[in-house]
């Protein structure tokens, strides 16, 4: 019905078009004759976003005027990737677009390929916001998102002589997709102090006078559901100097160059994404970027609550605040601040506010990546937020030592200051204290944090307050965008499109388990992916790889937990055995291509010799005479949510082989097994449903499990420690200097040998090489192959951020659908 009403709602390629050349002609002013194919995306973004922005305000006017419950999803990270394709997917408009971008003169891949990525997040846990983002309007929950608007997201990634180089990606020059909103500002204050003060009333309060004032400065996303004209938002923030910050003084006076050097520095805050992933490095700029998007954020929020004449009591019945893992803890302290401070509330009243309102993600268990912050730093920047932390933390301790008497050790274990020199705050333990539920991101993670760093909270809250919600991914994005054939051919069995959004409906694909022309379709478009893989690796490396040949893939950040060094000392000890054969037991080998991508944290050396030993291994390899096709050695360049797109349809195996126990949950497991892919993984994160859910038979699992973990660390450091013999050789041959100067990987080998082997890659390796082999045993038989992949893309359903988005709807956050009728 709206479409009459608004001339910009094309249907047809022909009105498509008529946008296309309005937006060249006059949004960008430029002619037809010289538009370009960065024009023509630019154009068709602007098309695409003029229909998005009416349902968008549709959508927010009508959640105004319903007065629902929304959730705000708060994370540091939104690892969004491109706009254009799945705003034309998820309206349905991709035939015309690519019609009439095909009259222009153009393709629509090219076109598509213009866009920056966004790419505002390090990994898993800032796609999984970008997967929840998708999922929450599909399924027409009021939902926003708030984070940081990074003029820099993460850097990209050039390998040069072997080595990571690491560039600025500056990606905002032209963005279609979001709206400043210079007339949303919040004014966020930094350090300065408290003072005790009385009301009229002779009622005691705190004020906090601040010494710095930087401006908050909105710019909103539209979110697109698919096949729904829901559309959320996300809001991320921008800093620049407050207006009576700019010191005219200064300027006067000659002193321009300060005077400027101020406006940098507000505008530092929200300049740059840190790029450690599970690494927390306690710099001061990272917690004034924490406190800048949680104090804007939260101003936001309670502005809007305020419009709706509500008791605060009532807060919470229309406010949901999710805490993707514990970057955004000082929301909890925040609010506590804004309605004891500000808004004269009892503390008991509010901190019962602030507790029935935040729910808190966990996404690591790794030691080093817990965040804790100096007490020091916390009273310099956030004086005010210091005092109310360690009032809580009074509280907290007070009512836990009524519970538990004469228990001193309980009571330091559980303090949210930790008593060390320095003193530190524990922001996990503020953000359990002050949510009312606390949830791991798989089984076995969310068991393993109530058994380890959450132990004696479970005895405190008891159990209830701990839960799990496995992560999922949207199978907009990860099927249908990313492999379109696949999903139209599962289209055509299922009797069409409604399994993208009831995910478990691809069961039905078991059905067609023995359909030849079926299983033929869909083993020809794996080659199809694989040979346009194989065209980009020749296109970025100049190496020429066999299609044919079984694609063995591990692409996500390189770290050392996620055990990369102990696939390319497989790929070592694979090469060493082709070399060691005689030409005729080669040509029995099943020939493989070892494809790795994925960045290093800039001061991560480890990862980063894991990356330059993967390109010397891959120099000698791809041109020794003798392995030929057997083998090749492939390291990508600059892994992003783009290139994930095409080269996980593309893989026949992938790796997911962390250390048991470490990786939370991985998502990306998911995508590449929903694409007809299959794993070859360690018992950790979510590969155990995986498991549970496609069946062992479609899995190849290998490895020590996180039971046994502990004991073998202690092992290792205790008892005596034997390598594995297969695991020394490969160890032999690089430092004979095989792959380059053995000094550049000296460290990979002595953290195994001399330095306990942490992560269990010598316990591994023969199960692991072992497992490998196996996997070329079943390949060779590719009708099983087929059969597997097909019966695990058909019990994928589980896995969909729909499913999981449900969960935390009913059970944490408590809020429903909005119902979208014939009015949009
Ligand atoms: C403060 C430094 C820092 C930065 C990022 C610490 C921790 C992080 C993230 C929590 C790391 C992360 O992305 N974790 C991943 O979250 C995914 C989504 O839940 C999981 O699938 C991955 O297993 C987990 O590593």
């Amino acid at each position: 019905a709206w479409a009459r009403n608004h001339h910009k709602a094309f249907q047809t390629k022909e009105d498509f078009e008529k946008e296309v050349v309005r937006h060249v002609e006059t949004t960008l002013a430029r002619s037809m004759f010289n538009c370009d194919e960065s024009a023509a995306y630019s154009a068709t973004g602007l098309a695409f976003r003029d229909r998005l922005v009416t349902r968008w305000n549709q959508t927010q006017q009508r959640q105004t005027f319903i007065d629902s419950k929304r959730v705000y999803y708060l994370s540091l990270e939104f690892l969004m990737g491109r706009a254009l394709d799945n705003a034309m997917l998820n309206a349905n408009l991709k035939d015309v677009a690519k019609a009439g971008l095909d009259d222009l003169g153009f393709r629509i891949e090219d076109i598509i390929e213009q866009e920056n990525d966004a790419a505002l997040g390090n990994g898993g846990l800032g796609r999984l916001a970008a997967c929840f983002l998708d999922s929450l309007a599909t399924l027409n929950y009021p939902a926003w998102g708030y984070g940081l608007r990074y003029r820099y997201g993460i850097f990209k990634q050039e390998i040069i002589d072997g080595y990571q180089v690491e560039v600025p990606d500056y990606w905002l020059d032209f963005n279609p997709w979001e709206f400043p909103r210079h007339d949303v500002t919040v004014d966020i204050q930094f350090f300065g102090h408290v003072h005790k003060m009385t009301d009229k009333n002779g009622k005691p309060f705190c004020h906090w006078e601040a010494g710095e004032t930087v401006q908050a400065v909105a710019y909103d996303m539209p979110i697109p559901g698919y096949d729904t004209p829901s559309t959320n938002n996300l809001r991320l923030w921008s800093s620049k100097a407050a207006s009576g910050e700019f010191d005219f003084q200064k300027f006067n006076s000659g002193d321009y160059e300060s005077s400027v050097g101020d406006q940098q520095r507000a505008e530092t805050i929200s300049a740059v994404l840190y790029p450690n992933d599970n690494l927390e490095r306690g710099k001061e700029l990272r917690l004034k970027q924490q406190y800048f998007w949680v104090a804007a954020s939260l101003y936001d929020i309670v502005r809007r609550f305020k419009k709706s004449k509500r008791t605060w009591k009532e807060f919470p019945d229309l406010v949901a605040i999710q805490l993707n893992d514990t970057h955004p803890t000082l929301a909890i302290v925040e609010l506590q601040r804004i309605l004891v401070d500000l808004e004269r509330l009892s503390w008991d009243e509010a901190w019962d506010i602030v507790t029935s309102t935040f729910g808190y993600t966990n996404h690591t268990v790794l030691p080093e990546a817990l965040e804790k912050w100096p007490v020091t730093l916390m009273q310099n920047l956030l004086p005010r937020h210091l005092q109310i932390i360690y009032d809580i933390n009074l509280f907290f301790l007070q009512a836990v030592e009524k519970r538990f008497p004469q228990d001193r050790d309980l009571l330091s274990r559980v303090s949210i200051i930790e008593e060390s020199q320095p003193k530190m705050v524990r922001m996990a333990f503020l953000a359990v204290v002050g949510s009312h539920k606390v949830n791991g991101v798989a089984e076995l993670h969310s068991d393993l944090i109530k058994t380890t760093i959450f132990k004696d909270f479970v005895e405190i809250y008891g159990p209830d307050k701990f839960t799990n919600v496995t992560n999922a991914i949207t199978p907009r994005r990860w099927l249908h965008q990313a492999n379109p054939r696949l999903s139209d051919l599962i289209a055509s069995k299922l009797g069409g499109y409604d399994f993208l959004k009831d995910l478990t409906q691809l069961s039905q694909l078991e059905l067609s388990l023995n359909d030849k022309a079926f299983r033929k379709e869909w083993a020809e478009i794996k080659y199809a992916n694989k040979v346009r893989l194989a065209k980009y690796i020749k296109a970025t490396t100049d190496v020429s790889v066999n299609p044919t040949a079984l694609f063995d893939v591990q692409v996500k950040r390189i770290h050392e937990y996620k055990r990369q060094q102990l696939n390319i000392f497989g790929v070592i000890h694979r090469y060493l055995t082709l070399k060691a054969m005689s030409p005729e037991e080669r040509k029995k080998q099943q020939p493989r291509v070892s494809i790795f991508g994925g960045k290093a944290a800039p001061g991560y050396w480890m990862a980063k010799h894991i990356i330059h030993l993967v390109n010397n291994v891959g120099s000698v390899v791809n041109k020794d005479e003798d392995i030929g096709d057997l083998l090749k050695v492939i390291f990508l360049e600059d892994y992003n949510v783009s290139k994930a797109e095409m080269i996980i349809p593309a893989s026949d195996l992938s790796e997911h082989i962390s250390t048991a126990g470490t990786e939370a949950s991985g998502t990306s497991n998911m995508k590449f097994v929903l694409n007809g892919g299959l794993i070859i993984g360690t018992c950790d994160g979510a590969n155990i449903e995986i498991t549970r859910e496609i069946g062992e038979n479609n899995i190849f699992l290998f490895g020590n499990l996180a039971e046994d973990v502990e004991d073998l660390r202690h092992a290792h450091t205790y008892g005596s420690h034997t390598l594995d013999p297969e695991l020394l050789a490969v160890f032999s041959e690089i430092q004979k200097g095989t792959f380059g100067a053995p000094h550049d990987f000296e460290a990979l080998i002595s953290a195994v040998r001399d330095h306990g082997d942490y992560y269990l890659v010598s316990d591994d390796f023969h199960s692991y090489i072992e497992t490998q082999a196996l996997v070329d045993e079943s390949y060779r038989n590719q009708e099983d192959w087929v059969t597997k992949t097909i019966t695990s893309v058909a019990r994928m359903g589980f896995f969909s951020s729909d499913r999981c988005i449900n969960e935390y709807a009913e059970e944490i956050w408590n809020i429903e659908p909005l119902q979208v009728g014939s009015e949009f």
